[in-house]
C-alpha cells in the first residue's frame, strides 16, 4: 500500500547511528526510547551496512515509528525507503538527484536535502524537496566529512536567503547545552527561523536516550532565560536626556548595593586586586576562581550573580572552564560578560576569543577596547550600524570651546550598542588608561549591573559606564593639598575611592548632584 506519511513536523530530528550506541543497547530500543522522549522524525543513517540487513533494519525500525506516527526517513538510499515502505529519504549532493527521487517515491514522500552553503540552499529551495537539513552548524566528531562549521551566524544567513519558505532544521554538535543559543542566535530578523534541531550523538550516545530527547525537546521549546524581551519603545539614549540617564544609574547603583550581587570572575592574575576591589566599591561581591569544578556551583550560590570572563593571560586550556561558566549562566538565565583582552594580538587570542563566542554559549555583553573588538568583527561577528548619537556640543566662549574639542578627541570614548541602538559615551578621565585593570573592572561594574537587571542591557550597561567614569573624572578634580592626585598611583587610590563614593551617593538617594556627563 502507498506509505501516507505523516505530518512533517521537525522540531526533534533523530539521525541514527549505530556505532554510536552504547554497548548492549540496540538501535530500535533506542528509537523507542527517543520518541518516547519526544523526538518527531527518525532517519536511519547507516554508512556501513550492505543491502539486505540495511532493508531488515529499515523494516524494523518502521514497525517502531509508524504506530507512533513518526515518519521514518532513510538517508542516501531511495530503493532502501521503497523496500521498507518508509515515509521518505534524506539525500546529500552526491546522493541520487532529487528529480528521480522524487519520481521514484512519488509526491505524497517526504525528500529532505543537505545544505551547507548558500549556493545550495538555493539549488534546494529551486527543487521538491520538503525540508532542508542546515549543517554542520558546529564541529562535530559524527561526521568526519563534514563540510566547515557554519556556525549559527551561517546558518541565519542561509534562512535568511532563501528564496521560497522551506521548513529548515540545523545539525551539528548540537546539544543540551547548546541548543538554545543555537536556535536564539540562528533566528534571522524577518524570515522564517528554523523549525526544529537534528542531532545524532546527543541522543544515541546518550546513557537515557528518552531523558536526553525530552530535554532537547524542553530547551528547545522554552525561550532562552537569557533572552532578551521585545524592543522597548524607549528612545532616551537617542535623544540622550540626560535627567533619565542619570536617574537610571542611581536606580542602577542603588540596586547594586541592595542586591550585592555575586560577580564570578574569570580574570587575569595582573587585575585580580583591583577588579575584586572595583566590585566591592560598588557594593558588588567578588569571587575569582578558575577551577572548572566550581564553575557551575558558583552561578549557582547567589540569587544575583553574574559571571565575567576575561581572557587577560588565558590559555587553550581554559576552554574547557569557560564552558562550564557560561553553560550553567546561560541555564539559568545569568549574565555573562566577556573580555577579549588582547584578541588581536596573538592568533591563539583570535581563536579562543572566536571560540567563545561561537561555542562557549550565549555571551550577553562582550566589553573590548577598539582593537579587540575590530579583531572579533573580523572573524565574522556582526556588528551592525554605526548611527551613533553625538551628546551635544555644550560650547562655552570659543577658546573654551576649543579646549574642550581636544580633550573630549583624546579622551577615551566608551562606544555601546545592542546592535539596533548605538551610544558614544565620553566621559572619563586619560589616568584611567594608565592604571592596570582600569578596563578590566569595568567589566565587573557591567557584570554587577546586568545581574541586577537585564530589562534593558544596554541600559543597565551605560549605567555602569556612567557610573565608573564619572568616578574617574571626579577622582581627578579631587586632588587637595592634603590628597593630592598627582599621577598613576595618587589616581588609582582616588578612583576607587569615588567608585565607593558615587554608589554609596546612589544609595542614598542622592540623584541631585550633577555629574560631569558631557
Ligand atoms: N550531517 P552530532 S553533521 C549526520 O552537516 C550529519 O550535514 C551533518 O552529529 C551535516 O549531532 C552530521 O552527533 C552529524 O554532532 C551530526
Ligand atoms: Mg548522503
Amino acid at each position: 500500500e502507498p506509505p501516507t506519511a505523516p505530518p512533517l513536523d521537525l522540531s526533534l530530528y533523530l539521525v541514527t547511528s549505530s556505532s554510536l550506541l552504547p554497548a548492549g543497547r540496540s538501535l530500535e530500543d533506542t528509537v523507542e526510547a527517543a520518541i518516547k522522549g519526544g523526538v518527531t522524525v527518525v532517519q536511519l543513517r547507516e554508512k556501513t551496512l550492505d543491502t539486505r540487513p540495511f532493508v531488515d533494519l529499515a523494516k524494523r525500525i518502521h514497525a517502531i515509528t509508524r504506530p507512533l506516527g513518526v515518519p521514518l526517513l532513510i538517508n542516501d538510499r531511495v530503493d532502501v525507503a521503497l523496500a521498507a515502505g518508509c515515509e521518505g529519504v534524506h539525500i546529500g549532493w552526491d546522493d541520487i538527484d532529487i528529480d528521480t527521487a522524487r519520481r521514484l517515491l512519488g509526491p505524497a514522500s517526504i525528500i529532505g536535502l543537505s545544505v551547507s552553503s548558500q549556493a545550495e540552499a538555493d539549488l534546494a529551495a529551486a527543487s521538491s524537496c520538503d525540508y532542508i537539513g542546515i549543517g554542520p552548524v558546529l564541529p562535530t566528531p559524527t561526521k568526519p566529512d563534514a563540510n566547515p562549521p557554519l556556525y549559527s551566524s551561517g546558518v541565519r544567513d542561509i534562512l535568511a536567503s532563501l528564496p521560497r519558505p522551506l521548513p529548515a532544521v540545523a545539525i551539528g554538535g548540537i546539544s543540551s547545552s547548546n541548543v538554545q543559543s543555537i536556535l536564539y542566535k540562528s533566528r534571522p530578523p524577518s524570515a522564517t527561523p528554523l523549525a526544529g534541531i537534528a542531532v545524532v550523538s546527543a541522543i544515541i550516545a546518550a546513557d537515557d536516550p528518552e531523558a536526553a530527547a525530552a530535554d532537547l525537546l524542553t530547551l528547545s521549546r522554552t525561550p532562552p532565560p537569557w533572552a532578551p524581551p521585545p524592543p522597548s519603545q524607549t528612545t532616551i539614549f537617542t535623544d540622550f536626556y540626560l535627567p533619565l540617564i542619570i536617574s537610571r544609574v542611581v536606580t542602577t547603583l542603588r540596586t547594586i548595593k541592595e542586591r550585592k550581587p555575586l560577580v564570578h570572575h574569570i580574570t587575569n592574575a595582573v587585575v585580580r586586586t583591583f577588579s575584586a576591589n572595583v566590585t566591592l566599591a560598588i557594593g558588588g561581591s567578588p569571587i575569582m576562581s578558575d577551577a572548572v569544578d566550581e564553575a557551575p556551583a558558583l552561578a549557582n550560590i547567589a540569587p544575583h550573580s553574574a559571571c565575567l570572563i576575561n581572557m587577560g593571560t588565558a590559555s587553550l586550556d581554559d576552554k574547557q572552564l569557560y564552558a562550564a561558566a557560561v553553560t550553567e549562566n546561560n541555564r539559568l538565565g545569568k549574565p555573562v560578560v566577556f573580555d577579549p583582552v588582547g584578541a588581536g594580538a596573538t592568533p591563539m587570542r583570535r581563536d579562543l576569543a572566536a571560540w567563545i563566542l561561537r561555542e562557549a554559549g550565549y555571551i550577553d555583553v562582550i566589553k573590548g577596547n577598539e582593537g579587540e573588538i575590530r579583531t572579533l568583527a573580523g572573524e565574522g561577528v556582526q556588528m551592525k550600524g554605526v548611527d551613533a548619537t553625538d551628546p551635544p556640543a555644550s560650547c562655552g566662549d570659543e577658546l573654551v570651546s576649543i579646549v574642550r574639542q581636544v580633550a573630549r578627541r583624546e579622551r577615551p570614548t566608551d562606544i555601546l550598542s545592542d546592535g539596533t541602538r548605538t551610544v558614544l559615551v565620553r566621559n572619563g578621565h586619560p589616568l584611567q588608561s594608565l592604571i592596570t585593570g582600569a578596563g578590566c573592572a569595568l567589566g565587573s561594574v557591567l557584570a554587577a549591573a546586568l545581574a541586577v537587571s537585564r530589562d534593558d542591557k544596554l541600559s543597565s550597561c551605560l549605567a555602569g559606564i556612567l557610573a565608573y567614569n564619572i568616578a574617574a573624572e571626579r577622582a581627578s578634580a579631587s586632588s587637595t593639598d592634603e590628597r593630592p592626585v598627582r599621577g598613576p598611583g595618587s589616581f588609582s587610590a582616588a578612583f576607587l575611592d569615588e567608585v565607593y563614593e558615587v554608589a554609596e551617593m546612589c544609595a542614598r538617594g542622592q540623584s541631585e548632584w550633577t555629574g560631569p556627563v558631557n
